[in-house]
């Protein structure tokens, strides 16, 4: 196996016997033969488009999962990657007979199985010679992959706003037209070009899955998140999907299960929608990687709706439960049954057979600090940067992870001077959400937007104050961008920012291993992008001391 994905990848270079996050070499050679095949059927539908023929909305969506499916720390579960790759090759199959010109189409695009054989067999050899490492040139494949990681973190969040009924024919063109074109020669320079239009692409998508929460669940507001328990038995939620849990709500009223929610589902409590149901208790835990003790300590079943899993433990396996995206081999799969309300009823009668969670934690975090409200504050934000009571602010988006490295990012914000206000998203902020950095002026010095995704909150605020202040570019405002990494879906909020126009962002707590050192010398040299060293230095940097 050969996967750099993620942060963690083994040795900063790439995970070869076995993943860190718990991924196996047959899992890595099936998610790679997915991609492969996906790659192929984007061709496909790339040049049906390009012949004036309509690409379904199902074929759309089967194209977005297979990419979100093999996010880091999504699906486990390798039967799931066989059934995928099976029904992607059926679907490429039958699209292939509709293109006229089919002399043209890559050997990529045309690779199939023989049907009178064992399948299993001929997937299982096919897997192994489609990996990463078959491009040969490094920056080729560095480029590469930087593009197809923008493109699942993008499927991401397409799925989360399909899910709600949103969805965009551009942006799916894009991103297949775009998985198509990895599979074509071209230049380090066309590549670079292509990387940029994936960022604007990732805002697009951004936007489409804020339209999608905003006018489905209503606009963040300011709330304050219990992150202690009550007496019932309860349920906890965690990934992503929103509409995985207003389902669950729904079902668990009048039960007498409570529903708690656990990392990257923490911001639902800030949407007026789901503060109507009273069994709506609180944020249970930290981010994903804290999940043994506190799954362990939860005592009732969890929900998974997309990553991050950590292989489960024995000791609450059979409480986990995966849907959508998200799987793992021993845990129950939740299933949508085609345009109905998934059936949570399983994990509620679990439920009230376990004793009520366990406390570790007291108190209450705040939160909702996406555009709308930000804006709604924006004259004592805008008053408060005249007056010098803001000094700047940091943007420290992103992602949290093991390594103790992290730790920098707990030590960067207590030594963040009293001045300054730390703008976040995505489960990074689990780092020093529980601070208690007091206030500016009523305006609490870490402003929690939501989910990763929200991240494009993040970048709306920075546009609108470039906009009250006047300023020619994004860069002349006191924001400064240090933003820690993990997945993939990181990677698409880089681009994104790359394509507004933000310079400067430092990436940590190490800088991709899937970039080779032309593809880093490209980034440094255009976008000023770096790495991290210490706290007391980058402080001193960021502040131009
Ligand atoms: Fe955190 Fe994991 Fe949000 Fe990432 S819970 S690293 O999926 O996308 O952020
Ligand atoms: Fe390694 Fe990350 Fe790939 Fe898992 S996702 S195999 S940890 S690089």
């Amino acid at each position: 196996m050969f996967c750099f994905q993620c942060q963690e990848t083994a040795g900063c270079t790439g995970c070869t016997k076995f993943g860190v996050c718990g991924k196996s070499p047959d899992l890595a050679r099936m998610q790679d033969l997915l991609i492969y095949i996906t790659k192929g059927l984007s061709e496909v539908t790339t040049k049906l488009r390009n012949e004036g023929k309509l690409v379904s909305g199902d074929v759309n969506n089967l194209i977005t999962l297979n990419l979100f499916t093999t996010i880091t720390n999504a699906n486990f579960d390798d039967k799931i990657f066989y059934d995928r790759v099976k029904m992607t090759l059926q679907v490429k199959r039958s699209l292939i007979e509709q293109v006229e010109n089919r002399g043209c189409l890559s050997e990529t695009a045309i690779w199939d199985v023989d049907l009178s054989k064992d399948l299993d067999i001929q997937l299982d050899q096919k897997s192994t010679t489609v990996g990463i490492l078959t491009t040969k040139d490094e920056d080729i494949r560095s480029l590469r992959e930087l593009i197809i990681y923008g493109l699942k973190g993008m499927s991401a969040y397409m799925k989360h706003a399909n899910a709600l009924g949103f969805d965009n024919e551009n942006i799916n063109a894009f991103m297949q037209d775009t998985l198509s074109k990895t599979l074509e020669n071209l230049s380090v320079d066309e590549l670079v070009a292509l990387t940029l239009e994936t960022g604007k692409v990732g805002v697009d998508g951004m936007a489409l899955l804020d339209e999608a929460n905003t006018t489905t669940y209503g606009h963040p507001e300011v709330t304050s998140v219990s992150i202690g328990v009550r007496n019932n038995p309860a349920i906890l939620v965690s990934g992503h999907d929103l509409k995985d849990l207003e389902q669950l709500l729904k079902q668990t009223q009048g039960t007498g299960v409570d529903v708690y929610t656990h990392s990257e589902m923490l911001p639902a409590h800030y949407y007026p929608a789901f503060k109507k149901y009273d069994n709506f208790v609180g944020n249970y835990g930290n981010a994903w990687w804290k999940q043994k003790e506190e799954f362990e300590s939860f005592n009732g079943p969890i929900l998974m709706t997309t990553n991050c899993i950590v292989p489960p433990k024995d000791t609450y396996k059979d409480r986990m439960y995966t849907t959508g995206a998200a799987g793992y081999v021993g845990c129950t799969h939740i299933d949508e049954e085609s345009g109905e309300e998934k059936d949570f009823s399983q994990i509620i009668e679990h439920a009230k057979k376990c004793t009520p969670p366990m406390e570790i934690e007291t108190g209450e975090i705040i939160g909702g600090f996406a555009h709308n409200q930000v804006l709604a504050l924006a004259d004592k934000v805008v008053d408060a940067v005249k007056t010098g009571a803001i000094k700047k602010f940091f943007v420290m988006a992103g992602c949290d992870g093991r390594a103790k490295s992290r730790n920098y990012y707990t030590d960067f914000a207590k030594a963040l001077p009293k001045d300054t206000v730390i703008l976040t998203a995505g489960c990074a902020k689990y780092k020093y959400n529980k601070l208690n950095l007091g206030d500016i002026g009523g305006i609490p010095r870490v402003l929690d937007a939501g989910q990763c995704n929200d991240s494009y909150s993040l970048a709306l605020i920075a546009l609108k104050l470039k906009e009250v202040f006047e300023l020619q570019d994004i860069n002349e405002l006191p924001i400064a961008f240090n933003i820690a990494w993990y997945e993939q879906k990181a990677v698409i909020v880089l681009l994104s920012l790359l394509y507004l126009g933000v310079k400067n962002i430092h990436l940590g707590p190490t800088l991709p291993a899937f970039l080779s050192p032309n593809v880093t010398k490209v980034l440094v040299e255009n976008f000023g992008i770096g790495g991290i060293t210490n706290v007391e230095d980058d402080i001193k940097m960021f502040l131009g001391e």
